[in-house]
């Protein structure tokens, strides 16, 4: 008898599981399928998970093809089951092709297709909520996007597109999705789109895909203008979609902390924020070279204002951007000065500049500090006049911390949330805002 064991979460189920378990049961002569706790999946930072384990595993049983269930609680179960059970084939989805081969001492190891398109009849009669998200754009950022989602549940990778066919042939192939070089086509076939595109390309994709009534994601800055962005908000609401910028360490629990911190009062009145961020970049990529929309400030502008925006808000008197250009023109270094009725800042980027990527938010009875990278934050103190009393505070960041943009996004298109306070309208309205009046002081 040919023993299989397959293992996953199997929440909100759905065609791709079906037939995974149809063709693991096809394998062998006996199914033994494991099923993650909320427990285990938690440390293994998957979120938004949303049937209970019961209901799980009934779906399971529904299927006819599981012989046997049982339950995956830990990092490592899988080598013990595979001995303690007699297993002879371990077989998972190709999404995870190349993580198990660790198991081939052990059992043979078989990846099979992950299923590229979860129709959407079988969607609309089993399971309304999970949304089939499409990736515009094809670079570093979307392929950083694919980890991540995979580890949001209620939302399935459907296709990517970007007008260079090939572009997006590769990363389909890559990351096992359809490739779309037709805008109309790609548009009719996802639920939600995820904009990661050449910061300029954003408003017009933005803008077609709230037009054929998609939920938007977008990459920061989202644009680069005050205007486009009140149109697009404006746009979104009239057609009851959301649109949300994702700048992650905005949504990132360690920088929730910090602000909730910071507005306690435990640091008395905020009076001066001071945020560096600096990534020493190569002459040659795309933020040191595209002379109209490259530079420090467009490409990390957006992290370094959040904190000022969160904590000194949006009415301030002055800003002042002061800038040290290379040969080509384009910002290698800038500074952003701030002044407010009651409060000063700075914002400081650096891409042909290194400096102590820090966040200093001081106030009329302490200090906070978080050392690079604060934009992940994970971890920071609270001081105060006398040296000793320090608060430290540390908190959990997972993996390229997108997962948990991308969940407060599914959240919001579900309802959970009426309000992004994590990064409200406003200010994404004001950040758009500021990337226009730098620009337009740069002369681009
Ligand atoms: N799957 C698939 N096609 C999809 C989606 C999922 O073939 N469109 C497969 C996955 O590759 C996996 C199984 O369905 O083999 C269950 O998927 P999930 O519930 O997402 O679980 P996962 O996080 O992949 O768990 O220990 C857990 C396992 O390592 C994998």
């Amino acid at each position: 008898m040919t023993k299989v064991i397959t293992y996953g979460t199997f929440d909100l189920f759905h065609e791709g599981h079906y037939r995974l378990l149809k063709r693991a049961k096809a394998l062998g002569d006996y199914l033994i399928v494991g099923v993650t706790t909320e427990a285990y999946d938690k440390t293994r930072g998957k979120l938004n998970v949303v049937d209970s384990l019961v209901t799980r595993i009934e779906n399971i049983k529904k299927t006819g093809f599981a012989d046997e269930i049982i339950i995956e609680e830990t990092e490592g179960q899988k080598f013990n089951d595979i001995k303690r059970l007699g297993i002879d084939i371990f077989t998972v989805g190709s999404d995870w092709t190349g993580c198990f081969d660790y198991l081939k001492d052990y059992c043979k190891v078989v990846y099979l297709e992950r299923t590229k398109n979860i129709s959407s009849t079988m969607l609309r009669e089993q399971n309304s909520h999970i949304q089939r998200v499409g990736i515009i754009g094809t670079g570093r950022i979307a392929a950083r996007f694919m980890p991540e989602a995979k580890l949001v549940s209620g939302i399935s990778a459907q296709g990517v597109y970007n007008p260079h066919r090939d572009s997006a042939a590769r990363f389909a192939e890559r990351w096992e999705i359809e490739a779309y070089g037709d805008l109309e086509e790609f548009f009719e076939t996802v639920d939600v789109v995820y904009v990661a595109s050449p910061h300029e390309t954003h408003y017009g994709y933005i803008k077609g895909a709230l037009a054929h009534g998609k939920h938007v994601l977008c990459e920061k800055p989202m644009v680069l203008e005050r205007a486009q962005a009140e149109e697009l908000f404006r746009c979104a609401k009239e057609r009851g979609l959301i649109l949300f910028e994702g700048i992650k360490t905005a949504y990132c629990p360690g920088f929730q902390k910090l602000l909730g911190i910071a507005c306690s009062g435990s640091i008395g009145s905020i009076r001066n924020v001071e945020a560096c961020f600096t990534k020493l970049e190569a002459p040659d990529t795309r933020e040191l070279t595209d002379r109209r929309y490259g530079g420090s400030f467009t490409e990390l502008g957006s992290y370094c204002m959040l904190p000022i925006l969160k904590l000194l808000g949006r009415d301030y008197e002055e800003i002042r951007f002061e800038s040290l250009k290379g040969e080509n023109g384009l910002d290698l270094f800038t500074k952003v000065s701030l002044k407010y009725p009651n409060g000063v800042a700075t914002a400081t980027c650096g891409l042909g500049v290194k400096s102590e990527g820090r966040l200093l938010i001081a106030g009329t009875k302490g200090y906070i500090v978080a050392e690079a990278p604060w934009w992940k934050t994970t971890y920071f103190e609270v001081h105060h006049e006398n040296p000793g009393d320090v608060q430290k505070y540390s908190e959990i960041f997972l993996g390229d911390g997108l997962r948990y943009e991308i969940s407060d996004f599914l959240s919001m298109i579900n309802g959970a949330e009426k309000h992004n306070f994590k990064l409200t309208r406003g200010e994404s309205v004001a950040l758009a805002g500021m990337m226009e009046g730098f620009l337009r002081q740069a002369g681009r």
